[in-house]
């Protein structure tokens, strides 16, 4: 029986535990990438564990996401990581340079290595066979600091490709697919290991478009193999040497196994709000459209931009429509600038922003009151746009673009034009905005601007569990849901009291008030709490105000990681009925904690209803003793 190709990884970086299905392993960590809305915390963490140099082979810190200077407080905190970065032997891709996803995927990716990320889309670079993992910014430190990074060994699901896609049907219209059929809870503990005939029709871009996005099934990651078409995106990247043929064995075996016929797909969208509603764009019809954003970590290749450029060359936006593009890296942008593509776009009316995440995050371009934006990012969940009434339609950079000419949303195959994008020779590679560590970091000053505050740190774990529900939501609960973000809180990531008190505040604004009020206590949530986003302030912020527990139907994979890495204990309803009859403000105590803990469940008593119900609290050893000790921090220091 041969091996899949995570199989292969997990082998060859298997440091502790055994590789099966469901069971715990350790594995090595070959790099690393942070960003900064996640990366200031990472980096104070960092600190905090003193040592003197990284032990990866190489660690990038990126500068995408804050890139609105309001105030100081952004400009302060690309500061403390470009200085913190030097320190300790991390590159620093300076803010213009692009997104992170995006770079690490141009300059680099690695073919057969381990990546972990602070950012959930970090499976991007398992476009060129990496297996990348998006987690916590505490679990990315520690890997920093030479320690193993801890994963249950997924299912691996082979999604077969047949067939080659048809005209204006795309990359991004693959992983819609998979996600209608699967749905954002659909990858939990798997990861997607594409393969078949159809793979050899998807150039690395395209292939990358389709890991990115595979973070919305909850998947731990997604990869391909790398080919051919692999090697001629290092040959064209100029970084041949680091090119590694890596395919799975002949006789390769898989868990689970779904085929998509690529001629039978047509061109998808996700409807609001949430990227499984998904549906063919000629059944949604013609709907009336606001703004077109063009870009994230998603759809904002070079290729991608060819062709959107190609859709524009000659034709005019549509006067009712905004078109906003943000290309991926300032290797795309300085390529389509030399070549003529970005003059088409400005001249059609296209708005260019600069190479980061933008809008995608909620920096700036939100649409107005009621407004339909159709967006090629990965994630439309309620209010992210910065607009809590906008509608935000998912799309590929095809149908986006077709579209913002017609002003109304358009299936891409109604225009006859050649989109036809070869893979240049040789992209323009230009790295002078990564800049390389001090050789001796002893040298370097940190600086610390005022808005970077000390995190909060939990204490080591009492007798009880006691407390009130402080709030009670459904399925499907976002990490946005939890701690939003947009451009005016993103400034304050290093900043914990502050954010603290916009905790939940898309859906009860009441939220902060209610734990300071009660003196912390313990939320309810329902299936896939805490999916999306890995910004360990959706753990954070809780912690500062108190919280213990979350008793939830089931949990999304990594801020299930980062409410453990805190010390809040995630328990799971054993019976799901129990979360009807529980309420708001409900008085629950859960006694004699450290054995139920052990035991793996535990009764908990509804002081205020006056009955009982169980939950299970499905946690490692090693969780367990990250419980106890209050957080992995005081278990590290406590080492
Ligand atoms: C996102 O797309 O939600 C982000 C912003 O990139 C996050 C990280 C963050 O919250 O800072 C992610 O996906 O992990
Ligand atoms: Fe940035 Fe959006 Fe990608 Fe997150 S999903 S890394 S915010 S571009």
């Amino acid at each position: 029986m041969g091996d899949n190709l995570v199989y292969k990884i997990l082998k060859s970086h298997l440091v502790e535990g055994t590789i099966e299905t469901g069971k715990e392993i350790g594995i090595k960590i070959d790099r690393t990438l942070t960003q900064d809305s996640t990366g200031t915390m990472a980096y104070l963490q960092l600190e905090a564990m003193e040592i003197d140099r990284v032990k990866t082979k190489k660690s990038v810190a990126f500068v995408d996401h804050n890139m609105l200077q309001q105030g100081f407080e952004n400009a302060d905190d690309h500061k403390f990581i470009q200085t913190v970065a030097s320190k300790y032997g991390v590159y620093f891709s300076k803010p213009g340079n692009g997104i992170c996803h995006q770079v690490f995927l141009e300059r680099f990716s690695v073919p057969g290595e381990t990546l972990i990320g602070s950012d959930s889309h970090t499976p991007t670079a398992g476009g060129v066979g990496m297996l990348a993992i998006g987690a916590g910014g505490l679990d990315v430190a520690l890997a920093m600091a030479g320690r193993a990074y801890y994963i249950t060994t997924p299912k691996v699901c082979k999604i077969n490709l047949v067939g080659k896609l048809k005209p204006m049907v795309t990359a991004k219209d693959i992983i819609l697919e998979v996600l209608r059929r699967l749905t954002v809870k659909g990858g939990v503990s798997r990861v997607f290991e594409y393969g078949g005939e159809g793979v050899k029709y998807l150039s690395v871009p395209q292939r990358a478009t389709i890991t990115n996005m595979g973070a919305e099934l909850g998947a731990t990651t997604s990869i391909f193999p790398s080919d051919e078409r692999t090697l001629e995106y290092f040959k064209a990247q100029g970084r041949e040497e680091d090119y590694v043929e890596f395919k799975p064995d002949e006789d390769a075996v898989y868990d689970e196994e779904i085929t998509i016929n690529l001629d039978e797909l047509k061109p998808l969208a996700a409807k609001p709000h949430s990227p499984d509603n998904v549906e063919e764009v000629e059944k949604i019809g013609k709907i009336k459209i606001h703004q077109v954003a063009i870009g994230s970590c998603t759809n904002s290749s070079y290729e991608d931009l060819m062709k959107v450029a190609k859709i524009l060359k000659g034709r005019k936006v549509h006067k009712d429509v905004s078109l906003v593009i943000a290309p991926g890296s300032r290797q795309v942008m300085e390529m389509i600038a030399r070549n003529g593509a970005l003059a088409d776009i400005i001249s059609a009316g296209g708005r260019i922003l600069e190479n980061s995440c933008g809008p995608c995050i909620g920096m700036g371009q939100a649409p107005g009151t009621n407004e339909i934006s159709l967006r090629t990012f990965n994630r439309n969940f309620y209010g992210r746009s910065g607009t809590l009434t906008a509608q935000v339609y998912l799309v590929s950079p095809e149908t986006a673009a077709v579209s913002a000419i017609y002003g109304v949303l358009t299936d891409p195959r109604e225009l006859d034009v050649d989109l036809t994008v070869e893979m240049p020779e040789r992209f323009l590679i230009d790295d002078s905005m990564i800049i390389p560590p001090a050789a001796n970091g002893a040298e370097v000053e940190v600086v610390r601007g005022p808005n970077i505050k000390p995190f909060p740190v939990n204490k080591p774990l009492g007798e009880a569990i006691e407390g009130k529900i402080l709030i009670k939501v459904g399925d499907n609960i976002t990490t946005d849901h939890i701690m939003p973000s947009n451009s005016k809180l993103l400034p304050f990531r290093s900043n914990i009291p502050y954010l603290a008190e916009y905790c939940f505040n898309t859906v009860d604004e009441e939220f902060p008030k209610r734990a300071k009020e009660n003196n912390g206590g313990i939320i309810v949530g329902g299936n896939n709490y805490g999916q999306g986003s890995s910004r360990e302030h959706a753990a954070l912020a809780p912690l500062y105000l108190g919280v213990k527990a979350v008793i939830a139907k089931s949990f999304a994979r990594i801020h299930k990681a980062n409410l453990i890495n805190n010390g809040i204990i995630p328990m799971e309803f054993a019976n799901e009925a129990d979360y009807e009859a529980i309420d708001l403000l409900d008085e629950l105590v859960i006694e004699d904690i450290h054995a139920n803990l052990e035991k793996g469940k535990a009764e908990v008593k509804n002081l205020t209803k006056n009955y009982s119900f169980e939950v299970n609290i499905n946690l490692t050893e090693k969780d367990i003793k990250v419980i106890k000790a209050g957080g992995k921090l005081n278990l590290v220091h406590s080492k």
